[in-house]
């Protein structure tokens, strides 16, 4: 870590050091979303590093992938966390309570994320079969196997979570969503009141000791009270809307998984499963819709609901760009992309880089420097571009890009960035950021 290795000053090397980082991530079994703050496997995570990977090798990536799905419950859920056995990260197996809940032989948290998974493959798929051989014959047999996987949890998700007919997925903690501390979320845990529980002592500020970039200990207590919550009734999905005390309709999950829903029904129908297709291509249709059905006519951002207060969420978050992910509409598309790459987002002149941040930079509460409320998140831009490259959109794609490439260069890999200057934040050498620069590489 001698100082004349920051910047990087070449593509290649930029490339070869986040090889390094995920290679320094990997212990066998699984590659840690980061080598202190996070020695686990994350769901959504592991589908963005599993791309990256398959820069490398399809093989590994296809590992991943595979030690994941070996984690899901019978219902059908992905778990969010799947523990190795790295002591250091707060909640721990034991905290979660999922113990006899989860399957025989696996440690894993009880709540799910984001479902990128099937989006994240057919990409893998495609860059297996566009090499052909072996990669080709492994992606075939890995995607053939695991298929049912794939649909029952998208068939979970559906029915546990999404089976009110609004086309939106409920999640139960702001953990499920992946943007923990979203100011999206601050009107839901505002009306959570934590009860008695055992005491805890957190360990990511241990970590992370500039405490400010990370979530206050009042929002953890909540956190830690809606796991109590679902630990006491077993994690059963049919009690969850009895207790939880935490009730969101989750715009941006809610359009991962109509994207996703269309990629699984591309590969059921290319690798022997034409008969779900139509399930899958409903399910993507109706959330779609229902995504769409949330934007706000003034703001034309999508919005959040709060199932227990039946309010809509205000706050512009990156959230609000749903639709760039997975609307049909052509009109409300060309909207978003204004706003996108207007003056309240990555057409803002002070950013460092034209990339959009975890909130508006003209939102009152946006926090520059702490984790979900404004700092900017090197997966989300790649996760947004490739959403565009789908679509067509190329040139979009390669101003994300050249950006993201220009962020990236000073080179430790941080967890996200912040605006204005382009300092990382977080954790460094975070895994989804290596993976991601490999994207953007390949
Ligand atoms: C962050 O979340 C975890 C809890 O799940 C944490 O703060 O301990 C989020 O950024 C989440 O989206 C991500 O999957 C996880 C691991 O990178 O870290």
């Amino acid at each position: 870590n001698s100082d004349d290795s920051y910047p990087i000053r070449t593509l290649g090397e930029l490339g070869s050091r986040a090889r390094d980082v995920l290679a320094a991530n990997d212990i066998g079994t699984m590659v840690t979303a980061a080598p202190n703050l996070y020695p686990h496997m994350w769901s959504w995570d592991a589908a963005f590093v599993a791309t990256g990977l398959s820069t490398v090798s399809v093989a590994r990536a296809l590992q991943e992938l595979d030690y994941l799905v070996a984690a899901q419950w019978k219902s059908g859920m992905i778990p969010h966390i799947v523990f190795s056995d790295v002591p250091g990260y707060f909640p721990d197996v034991d905290r979660w309570g999922t113990r006899g809940v989860s399957p025989e032989g696996v440690q894993s948290s009880g709540i799910c994320q984001p479902p990128v998974h099937a989006t994240m493959l057919r990409r893998i798929v495609e860059r297996a079969t566009a090499a052909g051989g072996e990669d080709a014959r492994l992606a075939e047999d890995f995607t053939r196997r695991t298929l049912p996987h794939w649909i029952d949890w998208h068939a979970w998700l559906r029915s546990a979570r999404g089976g009110d007919g609004s086309g939106l997925l409920t999640i139960y903690h702001g953990w499920e969503s992946g943007m923990d501390n979203s100011p999206r979320f601050d009107g839901p845990y505002s009306r959570v009141q934590p009860g008695d529980m055992e005491p805890f002592v957190r360990t990511d500020t241990l970590k992370v000791t500039d405490h400010s970039q990370r979530p206050s200990d009042e929002e953890y207590s909540r956190y830690l009270w809606l796991v109590q919550q679902m630990a006491d009734v077993g994690f059963d999905d049919a009690r969850l809307p009895g207790v939880m005390s935490f009730q969101v309709k989750d715009v941006f999950m809610s359009a991962i998984f109509a994207a996703a829903s269309e990629d699984l029904a591309v590969l059921a129908e290319q690798f022997g499963l034409p008969e779900e297709t139509p399930q899958l291509r409903q399910w993507a249709r109706e959330f779609r819709d229902g995504v769409d059905a949330t934007v706000d006519a003034e703001t034309g951002l999508a919005r959040d609901r709060d199932v227990l207060a039946g309010e809509w969420i205000g706050p512009p978050t990156i959230a609000g760009f749903a639709p760039l992910v997975s609307t049909a509409d052509q009109a409300l598309l060309d909207r978003q992309l204004e706003i996108f790459e207007g003056p309240d987002w990555t057409g803002d002149p002070r950013l460092a880089f034209p990339l959009p941040a975890s909130t508006s930079t003209t939102y009152e509460g946006l926090k520059p420097r702490q984790y979900w409320r404004g700092p900017v998140w090197p997966v989300m831009n790649w996760y947004l571009a490739h959403c565009l490259r789908r679509r067509g959109d190329g040139k979009r794609y390669g101003q994300l890009r050249e950006a993201s490439l220009a962020q990236l260069m000073e080179g430790h890999f941080g967890e996200y960035y912040e605006p204005f200057t382009g300092e990382p934040l977080g954790s460094m050498d975070q895994s989804w950021t290596a993976a991601v620069a490999l994207e953007w590489l390949a």
